[in-house]
C-alpha cells in the first residue's frame, strides 16, 4: 500500500510556490513549508511518491538546524501565530511531522554550496576546465575523490526549472555585494565543517551541501531545508571508493529502476514497483536513523 502524500492543498491559503517536492504556503510573514513525499530522478517528479519522505527530511532538518545553533541562527519561527495556527487546524494530517513554519525572509539570489569531494557538476567542470567556479584544483583528481580542502562553490538559481548555475566568487561579490559574499562564505564552511564532522562520526561522508540564506530584520539566516539527501550528497564510508561515481545513499534503487524499464527520461516519469518505494523508503529512513541517532520519525511535531 502506498499512502505517499503527493500533492497538498490548504483551503484557503495561498500556495506562493510549488518545487519538485515541496509545497511553499504563506500568510503575512510566516511561511508554510511542506515536505510532501514527492521524489525526483534524473531531474523529473516520478510517478509514484516515498511514503514519509517529507516527514523524514523534514526531521531531518530539524536535526540538523538544532545541532547548528550555536553556528547559524535560523528561520524557524518558535511558534506560529494563533491565526495561524487557526488557519491550518484543518489540514493536520498534511502538516503533522513534515511542515515548518518559518519567518519570511528575503532570500539572497544565491545557492551556497560546499564540496568536500569532486563529484555531480563539480566534476563534469573540473574535466572540462581544470576548476570549478574558478577556483582551480590539483590536476589528475579521480572522480569522487577528496578534495585537499573544502571548497566553496557558489551558484546562481535559475528560475525556470532549470539547473542552478555555478558562478564564480567574483560573480556573486557582483550580485549580493562582498560583505554579505564574505560571510555567507564563511557560514558555509563552518556549517560544512560541524555537520561533516557529524557524519563522519555516524559512517557517513557528507560529499557536498547546498545552503540557502536570507536576511530577516537585517540579520542573516539559513533557510530552506538542510542537509537532507536532497540537498547533499551522502555516501557511507565503508563503500567509498574513488576513481568513479559513488552510488546514490537513497536513490540508488530509483536509478536502478528507471534504467531496468529503460524510461526516456522524457515526461511522464513512470511509476515505481512496490519494491523499489519500500526499499527506498528503507534507505531514507536509515539516512535519519544514522544521523540523528533516533530509532524513528516522531508521531508529531
Ligand atoms: C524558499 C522553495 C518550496 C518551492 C522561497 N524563509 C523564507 N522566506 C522567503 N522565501 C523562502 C524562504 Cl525559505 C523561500 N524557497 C524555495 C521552497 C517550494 C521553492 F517549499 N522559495
Amino acid at each position: 500500500m502506498n499512502d505517499a502524500l503527493l500533492t497538498t492543498s490548504l483551503g484557503e491559503i495561498p500556495l506562493t510556490a510549488r518545487g519538485k517536492v515541496r509545497d511553499l504556503y504563506a500568510i503575512g510573514d510566516e511561511l508554510v513549508f511542506i515536505a510532501t513525499d514527492r521524489i525526483s530522478a534524473f531531474d523529473h517528479v516520478l510517478g509514484s511518491g516515498i511514503p514519509d519522505k517529507g516527514k523524514i527530511l523534514t526531521q531531518l532538518s530539524h536535526f540538523w538546524f538544532e545541532l547548528l545553533t550555536d553556528t547559524v541562527p535560523n528561520h524557524l519561527l518558535a511558534e506560529p501565530s494563533p491565526k495561524l495556527l487557526k488557519l491550518l487546524a484543518p489540514f493536520e494530517s498534511q502538516i503533522t511531522g513534515r511542515s515548518m513554519i518559518v519567518k519570511r525572509a528575503e532570500m539572497f539570489p544565491v545557492e551556497c554550496v560546499v564540496r568536500g569531494y569532486i563529484s555531480g557538476s563539480g566534476w563534469k567542470d573540473y574535466l572540462a576546465t581544470g576548476s570549478v567556479c574558478g577556483i582551480e584544483l590539483p590536476k589528475g583528481l579521480r572522480e569522487s575523490e577528496k578534495l585537499p580542502e573544502p571548497i566553496f562553490t557558489p551558484a546562481a538559481k535559475i528560475n525556470t526549472g532549470g539547473h542552478d548555475e555555478n558562478i564564480s566568487y567574483a560573480a556573486m561579490v557582483e550580485t549580493i555585494g562582498p560583505d554579505y559574499a564574505a560571510e555567507l562564505k564563511r557560514l558555509s564552511f563552518a556549517i560544512y565543517a560541524k555537520a561533516s564532522a557529524h557524519a563522519a562520526s555516524k559512517g557517513l561522508i557528507l560529499a557536498d551541501t547546498k545552503f540557502e540564506f536570507g536576511l530577516v530584520d537585517g540579520k542573516i539566516v539559513l533557510a530552506d531545508e538542510v542537509l537532507t539527501p536532497d540537498s547533499s550528497r551522502y555516501w557511507p564510508a565503508s563503500e567509498y571508493a574513488p576513481g568513479g561515481a559513488q552510488p546514490s545513499f537513497d536513490k540508488q534503487f530509483v536509478r536502478d529502476y528507471l534504467e531496468s524499464v529503460r524510461w526516456n527520461k522524457q515526461a511522464p516519469a513512470p511509476a515505481l514497483s512496490e519494491e523499489v518505494i519500500e526499499k527506498t523508503r528503507e534507505k531514507y529512513l536509515e539516512a535519519f536513523r544514522l544521523v540523528t541517532g533516533k530509532a524513528g520519525l516522531a508521531a508529531d511535531r
